[in-house]
């Protein structure tokens, strides 16, 4: 494996003294709370509900006493209503998948781009990128943070960048052989599959150029680090991040592939316990919950990412000084992701229940199969549906892949099946069955 340099993009920032670190942390935090307390109804009637003024938060210290945000509160506020700076000042729509048929949008000012470009710009320096790299970015290019996030973040380090959005592995390859990219930005899952492929479709891998990737948008392993590193002989990088937050580049990996490192002068992170909401020491394990300091568009204050991971304060070889984030072990809620992409299933749900013919009464089934996951969409039908024709059955199947496909942005197998033979429960019913080994 090729040796990835020491790089920093921005040592000045990334290496600052943690108390110097904290009084800027501070300063900010009293800046946003001030800037949503004044322009954001719904931070306001929270605050105020909970007794709670922007003189009280002085500081890192008092951000326990702020209430918490929801992606339940981006899907009543949709589109605009957690705006804290006028509409013309947003340059940019991001999005992801909302918990129910809608995307969640997050509104970007010219500030926040590039405050989000520079964290990227940070996380792909860490993984060895600079002006001489070629870096192929395969995440999706639209409302999915990964596509626009690496290509911004790629071209101010200077290096060339190969647009090449998603899918059509074929091409991939040729583009990543012939024009000799030296760095590859997609999902771990779909990495595995590029490599996979290499070979069968007659690549020798010595042909390649390819050093390093950066990996993210979805949980992965150790495991399966290994295989990818192994597969086109490369150091694999984690990089996190969430179109709430400011996408991908939220933290990284450095050199010492031992956690991600939080960027802690544009965002403030915490570990609290899922039930209690109660803020956990670091090391422990718990939900991981943000609050920017440097948004304008649209500043999250104590936003539950339901993303389960422990924090570790410990120093790091690498001399960055900010705060590491291990990997992401769980959900606290059923957003499952698919071939990176998130899925909710109340999305599924609006789907169904807006088709004619079918009960409300579904199972997903999530495998995977040579490092692709699939998903199994199973739909009871009705019993005057049961009874008519194949022809009419058959249409049914295509209208809910159809529309399962525009509403939640991914192709599903769907099987319908007969009326009651989806088990019932009695409590809360078993939605999702997930038989991904996510330990390999
Ligand atoms: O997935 C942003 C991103 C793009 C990150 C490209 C990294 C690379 P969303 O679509 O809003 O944003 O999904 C955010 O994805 O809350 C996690 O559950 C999951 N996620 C993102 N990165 C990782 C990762 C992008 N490295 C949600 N490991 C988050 C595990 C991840 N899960």
């Amino acid at each position: 494996m090729k040796v990835t340099e020491n790089k920093i993009y921005n040592p000045e920032a990334e290496c600052m003294d943690r108390a110097a670190l904290r009084e800027l942390q501070d300063r900010r935090l009293v800046e946003t709370v001030n800037r949503v307390y004044n322009n954001v109804p719904l931070y306001r009637e929270r605050m105020q509900a909970a007794g709670v003024k922007p003189e009280d938060i002085k500081g890192v210290d008092d951000l326990h006493l702020l209430p918490f945000t929801n992606k339940t509160d981006l899907r009543d506020e949709f589109p605009f209503g957690l705006l804290a700076a006028p509409k013309s000042e947003i340059v940019r729509i991001q999005g992801s998948s909302g918990t129910t048929g809608k995307p969640i949008v997050a509104g970007y000012t010219r500030n926040d781009v590039d405050v989000w470009t520079e964290m990227v710009a940070r996380s792909l320096t860490a993984a060895g990128a600079g002006k001489d790299d070629i870096i192929q970015v395969t995440y999706g290019y639209g409302l999915f943070t990964g596509g626009l996030g690496a290509h911004q973040g790629a071209s101010q380090v200077g290096a060339m960048v190969i647009p090449m959005s998603s899918g059509n592995t074929q091409r991939q390859l040729m583009m990543m052989h012939d024009l000799g990219a030296t760095m590859l930005c997609c999902t771990p899952s779909y990495a595995i599959y590029l490599g996979e492929s290499l070979k069968e479709l007659g690549y020798d891998p010595k042909e390649f150029r390819l050093k390093s990737g950066c990996f993210g948008a979805e949980p992965w392993t150790e495991e399966m680090r290994k295989k990818l590193e192994g597969l086109f002989d490369i150091n694999a990088y984690n990089i996190y991040g969430l179109t709430e937050i400011g996408g991908p580049g939220v933290a990284f990996e450095c050199c010492a592939k031992n956690g991600m490192h939080i960027n802690e002068d544009h965002v403030i992170a915490e570990i609290v316990d899922p039930e209690t909401g109660e803020p956990l020491p670091y090391g422990e394990s718990g939900e991981l919950v943000f609050t920017t300091i440097t948004k304008t568009g649209m500043p999250m204050i104590r936003y539950r990412t339901h993303d389960i991971c422990v924090l570790d304060d410990s120093p790091c070889p690498c001399g960055r000084t900010h705060l590491r984030m291990g990997r992401i072990t769980g959900r606290t809620d059923d957003m499952l992701i698919i071939r990176g992409v998130n899925v909710f299933p109340g999305q599924i749900e609006s789907v169904l229940l807006r088709i004619p013919g079918v009960a409300p009464h579904y199972q997903l089934i999530v495998d995977r199969v040579n490092s692709t996951d699939r998903l199994e969409v199973q739909v009871e039908l009705t019993d005057e549906m049961f009874s008519d024709t194949v022809a009419d059955v058959e249409k049914l199947q295509h209208t809910i892949t159809e529309q399962i496909k525009s509403v939640v942005g991914i192709a599903a197998k769907v099987k319908l099946v007969p009326p009651k033979a989806i088990p019932r429960s009695e409590g809360k019913s078993k939605r999702i069955i997930d038989n991904r080994d996510l330990t390999k």
